[in-house]
C-alpha cells in the first residue's frame, strides 16, 4: 500500500508540474471526480497549491488557525440526509449494496440503517455529549466523523473517551473497551483520530457550538473535550490514511460538504499542532 501511495504521489507531483506549466490549466481542486475513481486519480498534493495554499509552509496555532478557516466553507447537512451521505461515502468497495461498519469492520446492506438490533446507525466519533451539540445541523452532522456503526458496537462505545486497553466488544472486530474508554479495532485506529483533529480544528468555538478539543484524559464527561491526546496521535502515526479513507475524504469533499479532512491529506500536520 505504501509503494502504491508513492507511486501515487510521485505521479500526482507530475501531474501537477505539468498543470502548473501549462498556460490556462484548470484548477484540479474544480475538476469532479466520481466515487469509483477519486482515490486513484486525486492525492494531497492536488491540494496544497489551490484549496490549501493559506496553510502551506505554517505550522502550530497558525497553522490550525488557517486551516479552520478553509474548511469552515462547508456546506452543512441535515440529520436526515447524513443516511444518504453515509451510504456514499462508506460504501463497501467490494459491494455497492453495502456499508462498511466502522468499528466491527462487518459489510453490512445499506437497506439495514436503523435503530433496531442488526441494523447500523450513524456514529459520532465525536460523542455528542461532548460539546452538547445533538443532531442539530452543525458539529452532529458534519459527516466527516459520522460513521456507519453495528447499533449494538455503537451502544458499548456510548460517549467513552480514547485509550488503549479492556476487553473485546463482543462482535466489535477486535475493539476493546474498559470502564471509561474505547479502543478501535487497529485498522481504523488512524481514521478516528484524524476524525478527532479534523473536529477540534472545525470547531472553535463559533455559531453557537462549543470550541471542540483533544486532551489527554479519559473522565471527559460532558465538557467540550474529547481523549486521549497522545494515544490518538500515537495511532494517527500506526495507522496511516489508506484508499478507503482517502475516497472517503474526496467523496464528502466533491459531493456532499465541499471541505475537506487536512489531517487524511497531510497527517504529519497532526504533530506540528499537538
Ligand atoms: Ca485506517
Ligand atoms: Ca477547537
Amino acid at each position: 500500500m505504501l509503494a502504491i501511495r508513492t507511486r501515487r504521489r510521485k505521479a500526482a507531483a507530475l501531474a501537477a508540474a505539468a498543470a502548473l506549466a501549462a498556460v490556462a490549466a484548470p484548477s484540479l481542486a474544480a475538476t469532479p471526480a466520481t466515487a469509483t475513481t477519486a482515490s486513484a486519480a486525486t492525492t494531497a498534493s492536488d491540494y496544497d497549491s489551490t484549496y490549501y495554499k493559506d496553510a502551506i509552509g505554517k505550522t502550530g496555532d497558525s497553522l490550525k488557525a488557517a486551516l479552520h478557516t478553509i474548511i469552515s466553507d462547508q456546506t452543512k447537512l441535515s440529520y436526515s440526509a447524513v443516511w444518504d451521505a453515509l451510504k456514499a461515502t462508506d460504501e463497501d468497495p467490494d459491494n455497492s449494496g453495502n456499508v462498511i461498519l466502522l468499528y466491527s469492520g462487518v459489510s453490512r446492506s445499506k437497506s439495514l440503517n436503523g435503530g433496531d438490533t442488526g441494523d447500523w446507525n450513524r456514529e459520532h466519533v465525536w460523542a455528542k455529549s461532548h460539546g452538547d451539540f445533538g443532531t442539530s445541523t452543525g458539529p452532529g452532522t458534519d459527516i466527516h466523523h459520522l460513521r456507519p456503526s453495528d447499533v449494538r458496537v455503537n451502544s458499548v462505545r456510548g460517549n467513552k473517551d480514547f485509550d488503549n486497553g479492556g476487553s473485546a466488544v463482543s462482535g466489535g472486530g477486535g475493539s476493546l473497551t474498559d470502564s471509561d474508554s474505547f479502543e478501535p479495532r487497529d485498522a481504523v485506529k488512524g481514521d478516528v483520530a484524524r476524525m478527532i483533529f479534523y473536529m477540534a480544528v472545525r470547531y472553535e468555538g463559533g455559531d453557537g457550538f462549543a470550541d471542540l478539543e483533544a486532551n489527554d484524559r479519559v473522565d471527559n464527561g460532558s465538557n467540550p473535550y474529547i481523549g486521549k491526546l497522545s494515544v490518538l496521535k500515537a495511532w494517527n502515526d500506526e495507522d496511516p490514511p489508506d484508499a478507503f479513507e482517502e475516497r472517503r475524504n474526496q467523496v464528502i469533499y466533491d459531493e456532499y460538504q465541499h471541505n475537506r479532512n487536512p489531517f487524511v491529506d497531510h497527517p504529519e500536520w497532526v504533530e506540528s499542532i499537538w
